[in-house]
C-alpha cells in the first residue's frame, strides 16, 4: 500500500495536469442528497467501487451531515459510521486515495491511521483546536473550507460587504495557521464553501471570483454538487433534478481556476471536466 507521502506526491503530479474529481460518500442517514443510501458497509463499498470505476481520483468519506440546520453528531457515533468504512475501503481498494470529511480531530486521526491521507474540514480547522496538529503529525493534506457560522446558524441571513474579498481573507488566514502548525504549503487546499453561510447571489459571486481565490496560490476545491442555489436558479428543482445545473458549474469552475471538484455524480463530472480541461488547458488526447 502506498504511504501517505507517496499518495500525496502522485496527487500533486496529477493536479499539474488536469482537474481532480473527488467523489462524495456519506455514511449518514440525513445528508441532503445521498443520506441513508450508504449506511451499511456493503452498500458503501459497492458505491466506492462504482465511483472508482467511474474515474474518481479521491473518495471523500463523511459521517456527519453539514446541510443547513443539521445537528452535530456525537464523536463516538461519527467514529462508528466512518472508521470501519475507511478501513474496509482501504483494504478492498488499496490504490484508492481517501479523504475524511470531518471537523473532529479524533475522527481525523483515526481515519488517517486507517488509510485516509486527506482531511476535509468544512470549518477550516476552526471547530477543533487540535485538528491542525493531528494533520501535521500524520503528514496528511488538509482542505480548509470557508464557512460563516456553523451549519446550524449559517443560512440565517448571511451578510458580507464583499463576499469574495472576505472569503479570500479568511482562507488566507486559515492557510497561515496551517503553515504555522507545520503543514507544508503543498499539503494545503482551500475551498470557498459554496452554500455554507451564503445566499444564492453570494454563491454566484464566489464562483465568478474563483480566479481571485486561485491567486492565493493554493489548489482550489469547489463543491457545488446538487446544492440548493442550483435548484433555486432552475425554479425550485429538488436535488434529484440538479445534475445538469451542477455540470454547468463544474465547467465554469474549471475555466475560472478550480483544481478539484467534489461531486456526487462521478461519471458525469469526469466527462465534464475532461472536456473543460481540453478547452481551458489544451489537454485533449
Ligand atoms: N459540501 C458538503 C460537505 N462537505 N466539503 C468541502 N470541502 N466543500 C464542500 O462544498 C462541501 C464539503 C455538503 O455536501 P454533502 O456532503 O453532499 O451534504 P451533507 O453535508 O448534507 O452531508
Amino acid at each position: 500500500m502506498p504511504t501517505i507521502a507517496e499518495r500525496l506526491r502522485s496527487l500533486r503530479d496529477t493536479l499539474g495536469q488536469r482537474t481532480l474529481v473527488m467523489g462524495v460518500l456519506n455514511a449518514t442517514p440525513d445528508s441532503f442528497y445521498d443520506g441513508g443510501r450508504y449506511t451499511t458497509l456493503e452498500a458503501a463499498l459497492a458505491r466506492a467501487e462504482q465511483m472508482l470505476a467511474e474515474g474518481a481520483d479521491i473518495l471523500d468519506i463523511g459521517g456527519e451531515s453539514t446541510r443547513p440546520g443539521s445537528q452535530p453528531v456525537p464523536e463516538e457515533e461519527e467514529i462508528r459510521r466512518v472508521i470501519p468504512l475507511v478501513e474496509a475501503i482501504a483494504s478492498r481498494f488499496p490504490e484508492a486515495t481517501l479523504s475524511v470529511d470531518t471537523t473532529k480531530s479524533r475522527v481525523a486521526q483515526l481515519a488517517l491511521s486507517a488509510g485516509a491521507c486527506i482531511v476535509n474540514d468544512i470549518s477550516g480547522a476552526t471547530f477543533d483546536p487540535r485538528m491542525l496538529e493531528v494533520v501535521a503529525q500524520a503528514g496528511a493534506l488538509i482542505v480548509l473550507m470557508h464557512i460563516k457560522g456553523t451549519p446550524q446558524t449559517m443560512q440565517q441571513n448571511p451578510v458580507y460587504d464583499d463576499v469574495v474579498a472576505e472569503v479570500k481573507a479568511t482562507l488566507y488566514a486559515h492557510a497561515q495557521r496551517a503553515l504555522q502548525a507545520g503543514i507544508p504549503h503543498e499539503r494545503i487546499w482551500v475551498d470557498p464553501g459554496i452554500g455554507f453561510g451564503k445566499t444564492v447571489q453570494h454563491n454566484l459571486q464566489l464562483l465568478r471570483g474563483l480566479p481571485e481565490l486561485a491567486a492565493l496560490g493554493f489548489p482550489v476545491l469547489v463543491g457545488t454538487s446538487r446544492k440548493s442555489f442550483i435548484g433555486h436558479i432552475l425554479g425550485g428543482l429538488p436535488p434529484e433534478e440538479r445534475l445538469e445545473g451542477t455540470l454547468a458549474t463544474l465547467a465554469l469552475a474549471v475555466a475560472w481556476g478550480a483544481n478539484i471538484v467534489r461531486v456526487h455524480d462521478v461519471k458525469a463530472a469526469v466527462r465534464t471536466v475532461t472536456v473543460a480541461d481540453a478547452i481551458c488547458r489544451g489537454s485533449s488526447a
